[in-house]
């Protein structure tokens, strides 16, 4: 009986290495050589490399990558990843938790909160089934990521199996990083090999994590933490700092920098102390995230769109830096507002080299006296586009020159127009200045509106530039030979390209109303628009009086559709998509007694015959409003295959 006598040996060897595992990289506390480490590693390879058949995806083996991927696939999140809102001073910090106590179904003495130190790296979630490593997804737009589970699997923080006790689904969210030595040695290494250096650990962090070759993300010294909980079977912990603990226990690193703050006042102390002793740390971090440590509480609180009213992220002032402004250049938008952009000498603002800044509108370059030649301090807040705080006027030599407003579209040379009582300057010309088209086009094909995949912006204004598309219409009649020639890609890419070109005539009238662009016209307004109006044509004639009646659309708003619809270009461009064949759902009028209108439903697990998000959309077009999370509020839960933790929610709530 070898084999059995060998499965064992395998057996034990995991738990060991595991074990070791968990002390050098999570506890940081070895208590064997790595020397002895190595023995026990090889032991473990030589018996799988004999009998393949023991080898599985949770072995310890496991983590030095694998042939390259073709292409990331997507990964939809059963539990949304949230965003977090921002606060950079006391004041605001102090708005933030009048907010919470507001909202408190019942007045308390005392909120604790937890403040974690704001690592600045790249969120991910991590799923385990029955306490094995699954699948790894970066957190994408919040609701669909990218699939990196082999990128992941070389990470040695992260485990493969799970120690402890843990429910039969977990899923962990945290923050993939790259230590600040890590980060030095590996542009060390790239430089002696003459290839270019990383500008600073978040830039390598994601270079290295976005590596179709997994076996590239092994060689760089990634590391994680663990933050929060997706989606989980059961429930884990009853407080923030009992979850962390939690995580810890099941063998992830947590921060250690943490601190359990009684008061706003102490969370500011806390955030003095972390902004004083950063640099003491081998990880940057960009500020604090506070919670709000009961999680009953954070229940209460519940979001608002994309971030938790229970949670902020108060960040450190941004860095400043002086530079030269050389030039002013005025870019074109979706709706015609030429917006100017400095461009400046090149400098490093911590890291990153930066070579433009907004400067938003004329009102604000007169506001700050902003003179091509002047010396000026630029900003840049995380990923945000640097600004210009001020001038330094000591440096000004009097051969600056006044920045005056461009008298003519930099893009179609038509004249542009300012509006009186407006800042903003438009080139009026609508779909015919080619910028206005390129970035229209961008708008239509972008994933909340007719969801091209694949299509993007480089190849958007490819297609425009060499005159084969002029409207969104011509997107439709674009060739896989035409695509392929002119963007020099394979058949396989071309096709998927018009794959998806095609597929996305399919959709709904408020994704169809959104990607037209109409100014002010976003997400909502044009679901309001389309739930009211019920047909295209219905909205497409309305009078200002009738736009008036729907939610959220006030006079300014209404006056755009109207002057869209007025607009005789845009009548012939609606009515040729309709021709090329882009259709929707009929929606109902919703009356009163329908069982749909105005219901709450949430939808879980994996339906059958459609991705929720199509479900989301089809109960939408009924009437009926969709909610991420369960409550007492909900009428209806819609439960697929493997519904998770909010079949148990609702059980605990009938
Ligand atoms: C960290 C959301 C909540 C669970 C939502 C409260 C926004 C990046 O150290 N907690 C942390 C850290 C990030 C977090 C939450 N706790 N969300 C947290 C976070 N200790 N970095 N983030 N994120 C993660 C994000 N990422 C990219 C684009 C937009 N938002």
């Amino acid at each position: 009986m070898m084999v059995i006598n060998l499965s064992q040996r395998v057996e034990y060897l995991h738990k060991q290495l595991n074990a070791h595992n968990y002390r050098y990289y999570v506890l940081n506390d070895p208590i064997i050589s790595d020397a002895e480490y190595d023995e026990l590693f090889h032991e473990l390879w030589r018996i799988e490399e004999k009998n393949p058949e023991l080898r599985t995806h949770d072995s310890p083996t496991q983590r030095v990558g694998s042939a390259p991927l073709a292409l990331f696939a997507s990964v939809q999140h059963t539990v949304p990843m949230l965003s977090l809102s921002n606060v950079f001073n006391l004041s605001e910090l102090e708005a933030f938790e009048k907010r919470v106590r507001d909202r408190l179904p019942f007045s308390r003495d005392k909120v604790a909160y937890f403040c974690e130190p704001k690592l600045d790296g790249l969120a991910i979630s991590l799923r385990y089934e029955k306490g094995v490593f699954v699948c790894a997804a970066t957190r994408g737009d919040g609701q669909i990521g990218e699939n990196v589970t082999d990128n992941c699997r070389t990470i040695r923080h992260i485990p493969l199996k799970l120690l402890g006790t843990y429910p039969d689904i977990v899923e962990v969210r945290g923050e993939v990083y790259m230590p600040i030595s890590g980060f030095k040695q590996l542009n060390m290494r790239l430089e002696e090999k003459q290839e270019k250096a990383f500008a600073n650990p978040r830039n390598a962090a994601a270079g290295s994590l976005r590596q179709l070759d997994s076996r590239i993300t092994a060689r760089r010294p990634l590391a994680f933490f663990a933050y929060g909980f997706g989606e989980v079977s059961a429930p884990c912990a009853l407080t923030q700092q009992e979850g962390l603990d939690v995580l810890n226990s099941w063998g992830f690193p947590v921060a250690k920098d943490v601190f359990l703050a009684t008061s706003i006042h102490a969370c500011q102390q806390y955030y003095d102390f972390l902004q004083k002793h950063r640099h003491a740390l081998d990880y940057e971090i960009d500020g604090m995230v506070i919670k709000v440590n009961d999680f009953a509480l954070q229940e209460s609180l519940g979001f608002l769109s994309r971030s938790p009213r229970w949670a902020t992220a108060y960040k450190f002032p941004a860095i400043e830096v002086s530079t030269v402004i050389e030039g002013v250049d005025f870019q074109v938008g979706r709706t015609g507002a030429l917006t100017p952009v400095a461009r400046l000498q090149p400098v490093s603002v911590g890291g990153v080299v930066v070579s433009n800044a907004t400067l938003h509108n004329m009102d604000e370059i007169e506001r700050k006296d902003i003179r091509i030649g002047d010396t000026v301090i630029i900003r840049r807040a995380g990923d945000v586009i640097p600004e210009i705080v001020h001038v330094v006027v000591e440096k000004r030599v009097g051969h600056e020159e006044k920045i005056s407003p461009p008298s003519c579209c930099p893009a179609c040379q038509h004249s542009v127009e300012r509006v009186v009582g407006e800042t903003v300057i438009r080139c009026s010309r609508g779909l015919d200045c080619i910028a206005q088209r390129k970035e229209m086009l961008v708008h239509f094909s972008s994933r909340r509106a007719m969801n091209i995949e694949g299509l993007g912006e480089k190849l958007i204004y490819q297609l425009v530039d060499t005159g084969l598309v002029h409207t969104p219409v011509d997107l439709y009649r674009v060739s896989v030979h035409q695509l392929s020639v002119l963007a020099r890609m394979g058949e396989k890419s071309a096709t998927n390209i018009i794959d998806a070109i095609a597929g996305s005539r399919s959709t709904t009238l408020n994704r169809f109303v959104y990607a037209l662009g109409i100014r002010d016209v976003g997400e909502a307004t044009a679901l309001n628009l389309a739930h009211y109006f019920l047909t295209l044509d219905n909205l497409m004639s309305a009078s200002m009086e009738d736009l008036l009646k729907v939610n959220d659309v006030g006079p300014i708003v209404a006056h755009h559709i109207r002057t869209f619809f007025d607009d005789a270009r845009h009548q012939v461009l609606v009515h040729a998509l309709i021709q090329v064949g882009i259709h929707w759902p009929e929606i109902f009028k919703h009356d009163s007694d329908s069982h749909i209108a105005h219901k709450i439903f949430v939808l879980t697990g994996t339906l059958v015959s459609m991705t929720r998000e199509e479900a989301k959309e089809k109960l939408q077009s009924l009437g009926a409003v969709v909610s991420n999370s369960i409550s007492k509020k909900t009428h209806y839960l819609v439960a697929g295959e493997n519904p998770g933790s909010k079949i148990q929610k609702r059980n605990s709530l009938v």
